[in-house]
Protein backbone atom coordinates (compact mmCIF):
# COMPACT_ATOMS: atom_id res chain seq x y z
CA UNK A 1 0.00 0.00 0.00
CA UNK A 2 1.71 3.59 -1.18
CA UNK A 3 1.41 5.96 1.40
CA UNK A 4 0.07 9.65 1.55
CA UNK A 5 2.46 12.38 1.20
CA UNK A 6 -0.13 15.39 1.28
CA UNK A 7 -3.83 15.79 1.80
CA UNK A 8 -5.35 18.36 0.04
CA UNK A 9 -9.03 20.41 0.75
CA UNK A 10 -10.74 22.58 -1.97
CA UNK A 11 -13.81 23.12 -3.83
CA UNK A 12 -13.39 20.99 -6.87
CA UNK A 13 -12.36 21.20 -9.47
CA UNK A 14 -10.07 23.67 -9.23
CA UNK A 15 -7.16 24.68 -11.18
CA UNK A 16 -5.40 25.61 -8.24
CA UNK A 17 -4.91 21.51 -7.05
CA UNK A 18 -4.07 20.42 -10.39
CA UNK A 19 -0.48 22.07 -9.83
CA UNK A 20 -0.02 19.63 -7.28
CA UNK A 21 -1.42 17.02 -8.83
CA UNK A 22 0.37 17.53 -12.09
CA UNK A 23 3.78 17.40 -9.94
CA UNK A 24 2.53 14.21 -8.45
CA UNK A 25 1.87 12.77 -11.97
CA UNK A 26 6.00 13.61 -12.68
CA UNK A 27 7.19 12.51 -9.00
CA UNK A 28 4.96 10.15 -8.09
CA UNK A 29 3.86 11.94 -4.54
CA UNK A 30 0.50 10.56 -3.40
CA UNK A 31 -1.74 13.28 -2.94
CA UNK A 32 -5.54 12.91 -1.27
CA UNK A 33 -7.92 15.09 -2.34
CA UNK A 34 -11.71 15.75 -0.45
CA UNK A 35 -14.19 18.33 -1.26
CA UNK A 36 -16.95 18.97 -3.08
CA UNK A 37 -18.51 21.55 -5.79
CA UNK A 38 -17.89 24.98 -5.00
CA UNK A 39 -21.58 25.97 -4.19
CA UNK A 40 -21.22 22.53 -1.63
CA UNK A 41 -18.15 23.86 0.02
CA UNK A 42 -20.70 25.45 2.65
CA UNK A 43 -22.29 22.06 3.86
CA UNK A 44 -18.50 21.12 4.44
CA UNK A 45 -16.55 21.12 7.87
CA UNK A 46 -13.15 22.88 6.99
CA UNK A 47 -10.85 21.12 8.96
CA UNK A 48 -7.74 18.45 8.95
CA UNK A 49 -10.53 16.06 8.78
CA UNK A 50 -12.92 17.51 6.49
CA UNK A 51 -16.55 15.99 6.50
CA UNK A 52 -20.21 16.34 5.19
CA UNK A 53 -22.15 18.17 7.83
CA UNK A 54 -25.56 17.16 8.95
CA UNK A 55 -28.26 19.74 8.23
CA UNK A 56 -29.01 20.82 11.94
CA UNK A 57 -25.10 21.35 12.14
CA UNK A 58 -24.91 24.24 9.67
CA UNK A 59 -26.75 27.30 11.86
CA UNK A 60 -25.57 30.50 12.22
CA UNK A 61 -24.98 29.43 16.21
CA UNK A 62 -22.72 26.81 14.99
CA UNK A 63 -19.31 27.45 16.63
CA UNK A 64 -17.71 27.19 13.31
CA UNK A 65 -19.72 29.78 11.31
CA UNK A 66 -17.25 32.18 9.39
CA UNK A 67 -18.50 34.57 6.42
CA UNK A 68 -17.01 33.51 3.48
CA UNK A 69 -14.02 36.83 2.97
CA UNK A 70 -12.90 35.95 -1.00
CA UNK A 71 -14.63 34.26 -3.69
CA UNK A 72 -17.66 32.42 -1.37
CA UNK A 73 -20.35 34.26 -0.16
CA UNK A 74 -23.08 33.69 2.39
CA UNK A 75 -21.75 31.52 5.89
CA UNK A 76 -18.32 28.94 5.76
CA UNK A 77 -18.19 26.57 8.27
CA UNK A 78 -14.55 26.58 9.82
CA UNK A 79 -13.20 25.18 12.83
CA UNK A 80 -10.47 26.91 15.24
CA UNK A 81 -7.80 23.93 14.09
CA UNK A 82 -8.53 24.78 10.69
CA UNK A 83 -7.61 28.31 10.97
CA UNK A 84 -4.50 27.81 13.04
CA UNK A 85 -3.30 25.83 10.33
CA UNK A 86 -4.36 28.33 7.68
CA UNK A 87 -4.95 31.60 9.19
CA UNK A 88 -6.42 33.30 5.89
CA UNK A 89 -8.51 30.89 5.92
CA UNK A 90 -8.59 29.43 2.10
CA UNK A 91 -8.98 26.48 -0.21
CA UNK A 92 -6.94 24.73 -1.46
CA UNK A 93 -5.72 23.79 2.14
CA UNK A 94 -2.83 21.52 2.44
CA UNK A 95 -2.03 19.23 5.23
CA UNK A 96 1.13 17.46 6.52
CA UNK A 97 -0.01 13.49 6.44
CA UNK A 98 -0.73 13.78 10.46
CA UNK A 99 -2.93 16.76 9.78
CA UNK A 100 -0.73 18.75 12.19
CA UNK A 101 1.03 21.43 9.34
CA UNK A 102 -0.94 23.38 7.14
CA UNK A 103 0.25 24.54 3.83
CA UNK A 104 -1.67 27.27 2.37
CA UNK A 105 -0.94 29.08 -1.13
CA UNK A 106 -1.54 26.51 -4.38
CA UNK A 107 2.06 27.52 -5.17
CA UNK A 108 3.47 26.43 -1.74
CA UNK A 109 1.39 23.21 -1.98
CA UNK A 110 2.92 22.43 -5.62
CA UNK A 111 6.38 23.01 -3.84
CA UNK A 112 4.91 20.85 -1.10
CA UNK A 113 3.94 17.99 -3.52
CA UNK A 114 7.33 17.86 -4.93
CA UNK A 115 9.33 17.90 -1.93
CA UNK A 116 7.46 15.08 -0.33
CA UNK A 117 8.71 12.84 -3.41
CA UNK A 118 11.48 10.19 -3.13
CA UNK A 119 12.72 12.16 -5.87
CA UNK A 120 11.50 15.22 -7.55
CA UNK A 121 12.48 14.75 -10.92
CA UNK A 122 14.53 17.73 -11.44
CA UNK A 123 11.32 19.80 -11.05
CA UNK A 124 12.49 21.82 -8.30
CA UNK A 125 15.90 22.40 -10.71
CA UNK A 126 19.02 21.03 -10.07
CA UNK A 127 20.82 23.22 -7.20
CA UNK A 128 19.29 26.68 -4.89
CA UNK A 129 19.61 29.38 -7.88
CA UNK A 130 18.25 26.70 -10.30
CA UNK A 131 15.42 26.38 -7.60
CA UNK A 132 15.24 29.92 -6.92
CA UNK A 133 14.98 30.91 -10.21
CA UNK A 134 12.08 28.54 -10.13
CA UNK A 135 10.66 30.47 -6.91
CA UNK A 136 10.87 33.82 -8.72
CA UNK A 137 8.39 32.41 -11.97
CA UNK A 138 6.12 31.21 -8.77
CA UNK A 139 5.87 34.67 -7.69
CA UNK A 140 5.39 36.20 -10.89
CA UNK A 141 2.98 34.08 -11.37
CA UNK A 142 0.76 34.53 -7.86
CA UNK A 143 0.88 38.16 -8.78
CA UNK A 144 -0.45 37.37 -11.96
CA UNK A 145 -3.02 35.02 -10.67
CA UNK A 146 -4.27 37.51 -7.76
CA UNK A 147 -4.71 39.83 -10.63
CA UNK A 148 -7.01 37.73 -12.49
CA UNK A 149 -8.73 36.47 -9.11
CA UNK A 150 -10.21 40.15 -8.48
CA UNK A 151 -11.07 40.83 -12.80
CA UNK A 152 -12.72 37.08 -13.03
CA UNK A 153 -14.78 37.64 -9.70
CA UNK A 154 -15.94 40.86 -10.98
CA UNK A 155 -16.03 40.39 -14.40
CA UNK A 156 -20.00 41.34 -15.07
CA UNK A 157 -19.15 45.15 -13.66
CA UNK A 158 -15.89 45.86 -14.07
CA UNK A 159 -14.61 49.54 -13.29
CA UNK A 160 -12.63 51.54 -16.03
CA UNK A 161 -9.93 50.97 -14.09
CA UNK A 162 -10.41 47.15 -12.89
CA UNK A 163 -10.17 46.67 -17.01
CA UNK A 164 -6.88 48.29 -17.37
CA UNK A 165 -5.21 47.37 -14.05
CA UNK A 166 -5.90 43.41 -15.46
CA UNK A 167 -4.68 44.46 -18.76
CA UNK A 168 -1.57 46.10 -17.75
CA UNK A 169 -0.81 42.56 -15.31
CA UNK A 170 -1.58 40.91 -18.68
CA UNK A 171 1.04 42.20 -20.41
CA UNK A 172 3.50 42.91 -18.06
CA UNK A 173 3.49 38.86 -17.17
CA UNK A 174 2.79 37.85 -20.59
CA UNK A 175 6.00 39.98 -21.74
CA UNK A 176 8.04 37.51 -19.02
CA UNK A 177 6.81 34.74 -20.22
CA UNK A 178 7.47 35.53 -24.07
CA UNK A 179 11.06 36.30 -23.65
CA UNK A 180 11.93 33.36 -21.09
CA UNK A 181 10.31 31.25 -23.82
CA UNK A 182 12.75 32.98 -26.37
CA UNK A 183 16.10 31.33 -24.74
CA UNK A 184 15.00 28.32 -24.03
CA UNK A 185 12.77 25.51 -24.13
CA UNK A 186 11.02 25.71 -21.05
CA UNK A 187 9.87 28.75 -18.59
CA UNK A 188 13.14 28.07 -15.70
CA UNK A 189 15.91 26.63 -18.80
CA UNK A 190 15.78 23.41 -20.54
CA UNK A 191 13.46 21.40 -18.37
CA UNK A 192 9.94 21.13 -17.03
CA UNK A 193 10.00 22.49 -13.81
CA UNK A 194 7.26 24.09 -11.09
CA UNK A 195 7.44 27.21 -13.10
CA UNK A 196 5.57 25.58 -16.30
CA UNK A 197 3.09 24.02 -13.59
CA UNK A 198 2.03 26.62 -12.28
CA UNK A 199 1.71 28.86 -15.31
CA UNK A 200 -0.65 26.41 -16.92
CA UNK A 201 -3.02 26.67 -14.79
CA UNK A 202 -2.64 29.88 -13.39
CA UNK A 203 -2.89 31.50 -16.92
CA UNK A 204 -5.13 28.65 -17.76
CA UNK A 205 -7.49 29.79 -15.49
CA UNK A 206 -7.31 33.38 -15.91
CA UNK A 207 -8.46 32.20 -19.81
CA UNK A 208 -11.95 31.89 -18.46
CA UNK A 209 -12.40 35.10 -19.36
CA UNK A 210 -13.51 33.89 -22.95
CA UNK A 211 -16.55 32.37 -21.51
CA UNK A 212 -17.53 35.93 -20.14
CA UNK A 213 -16.85 38.07 -23.43
CA UNK A 214 -21.04 38.58 -24.18
CA UNK A 215 -20.61 40.35 -20.75
CA UNK A 216 -17.29 41.85 -21.67
CA UNK A 217 -19.27 43.62 -24.78
CA UNK A 218 -22.38 44.85 -22.41
CA UNK A 219 -19.49 46.71 -20.53
CA UNK A 220 -18.12 47.85 -24.31
CA UNK A 221 -14.98 45.86 -23.39
CA UNK A 222 -13.33 42.59 -25.73
CA UNK A 223 -11.47 40.09 -23.78
CA UNK A 224 -7.85 40.96 -23.07
CA UNK A 225 -6.66 37.58 -24.19
CA UNK A 226 -8.41 37.95 -27.39
CA UNK A 227 -5.22 38.38 -29.19
CA UNK A 228 -3.12 36.36 -27.59
CA UNK A 229 -1.82 33.83 -29.88
CA UNK A 230 -0.40 36.69 -32.44
CA UNK A 231 0.56 38.80 -29.50
CA UNK A 232 2.66 36.02 -27.27
CA UNK A 233 3.23 32.96 -29.46
CA UNK A 234 5.69 31.29 -27.55
CA UNK A 235 3.65 31.71 -24.66
CA UNK A 236 0.50 30.55 -26.05
CA UNK A 237 2.40 27.60 -27.45
CA UNK A 238 3.91 26.52 -24.06
CA UNK A 239 0.63 26.27 -22.94
CA UNK A 240 -1.10 24.41 -25.68
CA UNK A 241 1.92 22.06 -25.58
CA UNK A 242 1.90 21.28 -21.92
CA UNK A 243 -1.46 21.38 -21.52
CA UNK A 244 -2.39 18.34 -23.99
CA UNK A 245 0.70 16.19 -22.19
CA UNK A 246 -0.84 13.14 -20.17
CA UNK A 247 -0.04 14.62 -17.11
CA UNK A 248 -1.25 17.91 -17.70
CA UNK A 249 -4.57 16.30 -19.63
CA UNK A 250 -5.89 13.84 -17.09
CA UNK A 251 -6.20 16.52 -14.83
CA UNK A 252 -6.91 19.62 -17.09
CA UNK A 253 -9.30 17.46 -19.32
CA UNK A 254 -11.04 19.97 -21.54
CA UNK A 255 -10.08 23.37 -20.03
CA UNK A 256 -7.85 24.92 -22.59
CA UNK A 257 -10.46 23.38 -25.16
CA UNK A 258 -11.66 25.74 -27.84
CA UNK A 259 -8.23 28.28 -27.37
CA UNK A 260 -6.33 26.50 -30.49
CA UNK A 261 -8.70 27.87 -32.65
N1 LIG B 1 -3.59 32.59 -3.92
C1 LIG B 1 -4.37 31.56 -3.28
C2 LIG B 1 -5.84 31.81 -3.53
C3 LIG B 1 -6.74 31.05 -2.57
C4 LIG B 1 -8.10 31.70 -2.43
O1 LIG B 1 -8.23 32.93 -2.55
N2 LIG B 1 -9.12 30.88 -2.15
C5 LIG B 1 -10.47 31.41 -1.94
C6 LIG B 1 -11.42 30.81 -2.94
S1 LIG B 1 -10.98 31.21 -4.60
C7 LIG B 1 -10.98 30.99 -0.58
O2 LIG B 1 -10.62 29.93 -0.10
N3 LIG B 1 -11.84 31.81 0.07
C8 LIG B 1 -12.33 31.47 1.38
C9 LIG B 1 -13.34 32.47 1.89
O3 LIG B 1 -14.02 33.13 1.06
O4 LIG B 1 -13.48 32.56 3.10
C10 LIG B 1 -3.90 30.19 -3.80
O5 LIG B 1 -3.31 30.14 -4.88
O6 LIG B 1 -4.10 29.18 -3.10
Amino acid sequence: MTSTDLKIFSYLPNPRVWKALIAGEYCGAQIEVSGDKPRNLGNWLWDAKPRLLADDERTDASPYARTGRRGFKGTLYKTDEFLLAHPFGTVPAAFSPDGAIGIFESNSILRAAVRSAEDDQGLYGKDTYEASRIDSFLDASLVFAREAQVYLLGIENLSTEAYARMAGAYEFYLDGMERALGTSAYLAGDALTLADIAYVCDFGQFLRERFFAEALQKQSLTPIAARLAEEFPRAFAHLLDLGARPQFAKHLGNYLQGLAA
